[in-house]
């Protein structure tokens, strides 16, 4: 079934020569993906294998139609770019040339998907399109549906062959962090008190783009933890987050949950960035969630 791309149709509509009456699952015309700008940034790409030393994952996004990623020939294999930030995503283009006459250059039955999980090599995230009648030696516009957005873009390749990208261009808009790394050392409850003093309070992760901009903001710390608003109530024997969120998304580590008096709950600084339970006193960095303002309403 064809999808429309209603993002791109809804930006799309003031840009000249695009009629916004395209409703093909891809957008023929590059006004499409330049609704948006280029995200060019610094990025981190990987891929399942390399078919050999020529062929690296960071090829496809070097500015060059002429130097491609290329995978090994199996089943499954998978390209992935980390944004190293969060994004609203309205357009993925991909050129692959077809100067070697390489019929596997066409990744028709490959798929895009966009999010925050790292999960699955990125399998796991919402699927922004199918591809399908992929043309080589010129650039092929994917758009989103609405509201995709992630810090993970993965072309998905699902049949036995090679996944070949010459040039991987994304197209979108930075979404602010709502959260803001302090590199001072306190203890929780002083980094609490410093929060509450002068942000809104400490950051609350309650889902997995809440989650990836706190590892954002750890990554850049001067502390192995990095202490976040959950803490443990050994009186009522249960975890919560300081802003009275319920602790339903969860990220602990193995065997990283301890349920003791005078504990909260910190994010590690690298690894996988899972929770951690630490002792309350020690002192590390933290991450306080900003003031957003309420929306004003006109009256
Ligand atoms: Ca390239």
């Amino acid at each position: 079934m064809k999808k429309k791309c209603r993002l791109s149709l809804m930006l799309c509509s003031g840009v000249t020569g695009f009629t916004g009456s395209e409703t093909t699952d891809q957008c023929s015309s590059t006004a499409c993906c330049n609704a948006y700008k280029e995200i060019k940034v610094d990025w981190k790409t990987s891929q399942s294998s390399d078919f050999s030393g020529e062929h690296s994952s960071e090829r496809a996004v070097d500015g060059s139609n002429n130097q491609c990623s290329h995978t090994k020939v199996t089943f499954g294999n998978w390209w992935t770019i980390d944004l190293r930030g969060v994004y609203n995503i309205s357009c993925v283009s991909i050129f692959n040339t077809n100067t070697n006459s390489n019929e596997n250059e066409n990744i028709s039955g490959a798929q895009i998907y966009i999010g925050n999980s790292r999960e699955k090599n990125g399998t796991a995230n919402p699927l922004c399109q199918n591809i399908t009648n992929f043309t080589r030696s010129k650039p092929n516009n994917f758009s989103c549906p609405a509201n995709v957005s992630g810090r993970y873009v993965t072309v998905f390749f699902p049949q036995d062959k090679p996944l070949i990208l010459c040039e991987v261009k994304i197209f979108g808009e930075i979404k602010e962090s709502p959260f803001k790394l302090i590199k001072e050392n306190k203890t929780w409850a002083d980094a609490l008190y410093y929060c509450r003093d002068r942000y809104e309070t400490l950051a609350s992760i309650v889902d997995e783009e809440t989650q990836t901009w706190a590892e954002l903001e750890a990554e850049n710390s001067s502390t192995p933890f990095v202490w976040v608003g959950l803490r443990y109530t050994c009186t009522l024997d249960f975890w919560f987050w300081v802003e009275d969120q319920p602790v339903k998304f969860t990220r602990w580590g193995p065997e990283s949950k301890k349920e003791e008096c005078n504990m909260s709950g910190a994010i590690e600084k690298q690894g996988n960035q899972s929770w951690s339970t630490e002792w309350a006193d020690n002192n590390y960095n933290f991450i306080c969630k900003k003031f957003v303002p309420p929306p004003s309403v006109s009256l």
